[in-house]
């Protein structure tokens, strides 16, 4: 967390239309709207077994009856780098889970995010973990496996490729369409242009509002500003401004999911609570909440279990469609194997049969309050910001106006100007959170313990040394650098924030110019080999010779590889001269030896 203690009175104003808005010019929204729904003549939703198998006209309607009915849906992620290998466990997993008496009612597709880029544009651009389909026929394929609601997710909407890659998966029957959540906060390495981005996902939302059947605009709130908020309220505010801006300004229909980060049970239930009522939506589904798991599976499934028991419960008492997902323990070290969904799957159900007892054990009263507060803090975030943004001159009825200005400010800003706590210049973005998000504030305290621990000589070694650590993520995933952070601040390391999705000569570029000592790198998305051989090329470019750090999840699926599964590069990154580390306390060993080595700076 970068921005502690904001005092109200130097909170800075909000930037006018100028400063957020610098192009001589900006598409013109009512043409890019009228190209989406004119792309409807040609684009429709296509047919599915899901939709032939359950009689209806779109997942909304599946799931507007399922809800009707009190029943708990299933959703199950599949994405492996090869097609073939996703088609398999498409048909594969649906067929065992039906053997065992149940049913798996949605998948979701991680694409990858070589799948963000145009597809003229992809050759040559960085790859992830995830699949990589080529046109719409292989869209159609997968979904053509089993009577299963494709939920196209990530690397559509809110990414470069939105239109062509919304186009394929209607094509192939799909009615859950996302992430928009993923505009508000990724950037793919390499790729600057925002505008031609949020073009196309203006178009891609337009072409989804004009067709026939209702089709779900999905947002994972954890991929958007909320893993970055410290204030569930401003969360909710976010469904809110994503309204206005879906169905408000595009006329399609808005669906959340969140759970990633959300780890307590009671405010998990009670934020199910607050986003059934600011959206009544049919929700697409809740996320588990994976950052609860560990590395050993014994103790990942206490995680599963308790997330999941919360989420069925709330499905119970208020059901929003929202299918529960299963997160296999194993995703903390990699990507889940068939066999590995199939249990997860098995044990939501034999849970979802022992909830059964449980409700009448249950007083939900504390969870209803405590939604109730996020959410009038939520609509009071939403008014400020609709009001903020109006009076920095941008127009709220312009789409890819609203949607520029909420990416371009971004969630530490939003929640410092904006937040519906009251001002605290003692707390974190300047304010007493109404009800506050968990993650965060466990990683600071774990930062600060890892420095509270450290071995007296060391620190002060450390401290004496003035050494300045240029830190920076390789993708979004935020988490390890705020740890790092939390932890150096404390023993008087100087951070050089590089920020998050950094490319590698902007991680030079900021090393050099503030003087770094070393480069700490966090990186999570699969490519830790390949960004450390981009790195290492331009610091010979900028002769820099300072040694890098690098942490997270060390893996990369190898080229050519037949099981499409991550394997750990951590050897050949050490052989690129860069410094493994698997956890915080071997950066600080390495610090350390800088600390003492003669004739630095
Ligand atoms: C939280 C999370 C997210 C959040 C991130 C929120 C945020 N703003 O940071 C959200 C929801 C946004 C997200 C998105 C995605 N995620 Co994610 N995510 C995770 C998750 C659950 C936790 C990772 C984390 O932050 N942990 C907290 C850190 C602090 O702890 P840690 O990981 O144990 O790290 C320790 C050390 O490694 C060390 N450390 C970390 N970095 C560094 C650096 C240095 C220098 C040092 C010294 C130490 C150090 O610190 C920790 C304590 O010791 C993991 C799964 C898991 N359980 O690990 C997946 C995971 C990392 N995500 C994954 C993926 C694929 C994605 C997505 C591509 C989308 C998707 N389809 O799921 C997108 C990213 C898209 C993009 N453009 O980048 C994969 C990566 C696959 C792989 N490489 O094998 C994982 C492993 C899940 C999986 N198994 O599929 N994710």
């Amino acid at each position: 967390m970068t921005a502690t203690g904001t005092a109200a009175a130097s909170r800075p104003l909000v930037p006018d239309r100028r400063a957020l808005f610098p192009e001589p010019e900006l598409p013109d929204a009512k043409a890019l709207i009228a190209e989406g729904q004119a792309l409807a003549k040609l684009h429709r939703v296509g047919p599915c077994p899901f939709l032939a198998a359950y009689g209806v006209a779109s997942e909304a309607e599946f799931k507007r009856r399922a809800a009707a009915e009190k029943k708990v849906t299933l959703h199950a992620q599949i994405g492996y780098r090869d097609p073939a290998r996703s088609r398999q466990a498409w048909a594969e997993i649906a067929e065992r889970v039906a053997k065992a008496g149940h049913a798996v009612h949605r998948y979701g597709i991680c694409l990858d995010q070589n799948m963000g880029y145009p597809a003229a544009r992809r050759a040559g651009m960085p790859r992830g973990t995830g699949m990589i389909l080529h046109g719409a026929e292989d869209f159609v394929a997968l979904t053509r496996g089993a009577p299963v609601a494709p939920h196209y997710g990530d690397f559509m909407l809110g990414l470069p490729a939105a239109l062509e890659n919304t186009e394929a998966a209607l094509a192939a029957g799909a009615t859950s369409i996302g992430n928009l959540g993923q505009y508000f906060t990724y950037r793919l390495p390499l790729w600057d242009d925002e505008v031609f981005t949020t073009a196309e996902t203006v178009k891609a939302i337009a072409l989804i509002a004009a067709q026939p059947v209702e089709v779900l605009v999905h947002s994972n709130l954890d991929d958007g500003f909320v893993a970055l908020f410290t204030d569930m309220a401003s969360a909710l505010g976010a469904v809110l401004l994503e309204r206005d801006i879906v169905e408000g300004l595009l006329g399609a229909t808005s669906s959340h999911c969140f759970g990633h980060t959300f780890s307590d049970p009671l405010t998990r239930l009670a934020f199910q609570h607050a986003l059934a009522e600011a959206n009544p939506n049919p929700g697409t589904m809740i996320y588990g909440n994976t950052v609860s798991y560990r590395d050993e599976p014994s103790v990942s499934y206490a995680g599963l279990a308790s997330y999941l028991m919360a989420d069925i419960v709330s499905q119970r008492i208020r059901p929003s469609g929202h299918a529960i997902n299963p997160v296999p323990v194993t995703e903390t070290l990699r990507i889940p194997d068939i066999d590995e969904i199939v249990d997860a799957q098995l044990f939501a159900n034999r849970l979802i049969e022992r909830s059964e007892g449980w409700m009448p054990m249950l007083d939900t009263a504390k969870a209803a309050a405590i939604g109730a507060d996020i959410v009038a803090g939520g609509r009071r975030f939403h008014a400020r910001v609709r009001q903020g943004l109006a009076n920095a001159g941008v127009d709220l009825e312009n789409p890819l106006e609203f949607l520029l200005a909420l990416r371009r400010i971004g969630p530490k800003r939003l929640e410092e100007w904006f937040g519906p706590g009251a001002e605290d210049r003692d707390r974190p973005r300047g304010r007493r959170p109404v009800v506050p998000a968990t993650t965060l504030v466990e990683l600071e305290t774990q930062g600060g313990a890892i420095a509270a621990a450290l071995d007296p000589a060391q620190r002060r070694a450390l401290e004496a040394a003035s050494l300045r650590a240029c830190v920076a993520t390789t993708d979004v995933h935020e988490y390890g650098k705020i740890l790092l952070e939390s932890t150096l601040r404390p023993i008087g390391i100087e951070i050089i924030d590089a920020g998050i999705n950094a490319d590698p000569a902007a991680v030079v570029a900021a090393a050099r110019q503030g003087g770094a000592d070393c480069i700490a790198l966090s990186t999570f998305n699969g490519f830790a080999l390949h960004y450390v051989e981009m790195l290492r090329t331009e610091m010979e470019k900028a002769r820099l010779d300072i040694p890098i750090f690098i942490g997270g999840r060390l893996n990369q699926v190898p080229d050519g590889s037949n099981t499409s599964l991550p394997v750990d590069v951590a050897a050949q990154i050490a052989e690129r001269g860069a410094v493994v580390c698997r956890k915080v306390e071997d950066l600080l060993d390495g610090l350390a030896r800088l600390a003492g080595a003669p004739g630095r700076r």
